[in-house]
């Protein structure tokens, strides 16, 4: 794995990143928020996965030493359960307003941002290679415009024994690659290999990875004693079109109200509904070929559909589908 290339020297220049954007499809950034802003979300979260049992009691939260005993995985019920604490947090999805961002996403795409009301939170597990994150691409799943970018940001300092994202070089050309099922972020895995092309390396506090929609990533392995803490956040140029199922809070049809219950101010509730938005509906088609790929490996036997069978149960809307998913999930699961 080569290191990535550094382009913290020309972050405030918006032509120069959009070149090596164009290039690289992926922007890594040191110091672009302060530290004391990570701190203070991953504190809060600290405090919510501790009391799940996911953290060690007798360790301080800022350590993040994970707690084996309390082990899981999204999309598992005990997982989404906490989540959906976490999701409730005003600081957590006001960082994704934060001007460093903003600031930075603006330079880069030049016009008004619209950040993904969806922010997503990873928690991931030392010593649980099977659950890494898979190669994949963040289109399918999202959708709208090619031309939305991932801001990636780990909430403790993570070394690469922690586990950072890993991005495979130029991959964003334009191909939507093939895949197949597999645990992890999204429930699938890029069959191609990309030898050769894959770039990572250690971040900070406040360090931040942007890519673009169709370069393809994955996580590094977590070896360390930590729980791997991070962020996602998607952003888009206001003017592109927008698919609206990023505006569900965390993949599911979470009410906002519930959310905003015990925020302080009002400034950021429903700021997309003030927008003049460019809405383009989602397409099914990569969602259905996982879906059935669950379905026919699941009725294999093969144990690699259980996590989108989970995602099936946990997200779909289809209550029929939903019910054919869970019969199967009890058949893989004994
Ligand atoms: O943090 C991870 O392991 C997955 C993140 C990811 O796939 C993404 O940001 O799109």
């Amino acid at each position: 794995m080569q290191p990535f290339v550094d382009s913290t020297d020309i972050a405030a220049d918006g032509a120069a990143l959009a070149a090596r954007m164009r290039r690289d499809g992926y922007l890594f950034i040191r110091g672009l928020l302060p530290r004391q802003a990570i701190a203070n979300v991953q504190r809060q979260i600290g405090d919510i996965v501790r009391a799940a049992g996911w953290l060690a009691r007798d360790r301080p939260v800022a350590e993040a030493i994970a707690d084996q005993s309390g082990f899981c995985v999204d999309p598992e019920p005990a997982y989404l359960a906490t989540l959906r604490q976490i999701n409730r947090l005003e600081d957590y999805h006001a960082l994704k307003h934060h001007p460093a961002l903003i600031g930075f996403l603006e330079r880069l795409l030049g016009g008004a941002m619209l950040p993904h009301p969806r922010v997503l939170m990873r928690n991931i597990f030392p010593d649980r290679a099977a659950f890494t994150t898979k190669s994949h691409q963040d289109y399918p799943n999202v959708q709208g415009t090619t031309e939305v970018y991932t801001a990636w940001m780990p909430l403790i300092d993570c070394p690469m024994e922690v586990g950072p994202l890993q991005v495979a070089a130029g991959t964003h050309g334009g191909d939507i690659y093939d895949f197949q099922i597999g645990a992890g972020a999204g429930g699938i895995e890029i069959t191609e290999p990309f030898e050769g092309r894959w770039v990572s390396g250690p971040f900070q506090q406040g360090d931040v990875l942007f890519f673009h929609s169709l370069a393809v990533h994955k996580g590094v392995p977590n070896r360390s004693d930590k729980l791997r803490m991070s962020m996602d956040v998607r952003y888009q140029l206001l003017s592109e079109p927008f698919n609206i199922d990023n505006a569900n809070a965390d993949g599911q049809p979470l009410a906002w109200d519930d959310i905003y219950a015990g925020w302080r101010s009002d400034d950021l509730k429903y700021y997309w509904q003030r927008l003049p938005l460019n809405l383009l509906p989602f397409d099914r088609v990569w969602f259905d070929k996982r879906d059935a790929l669950a379905f026919a490996h699941g009725e294999a036997g093969d144990p690699r559909a259980i996590s989108v069978l989970q995602r099936i149960v946990a997200r779909d809307a289809d209550p029929a589908k939903r019910a054919r998913a869970q019969k199967l999930l009890d058949t893989l699961e004994t």
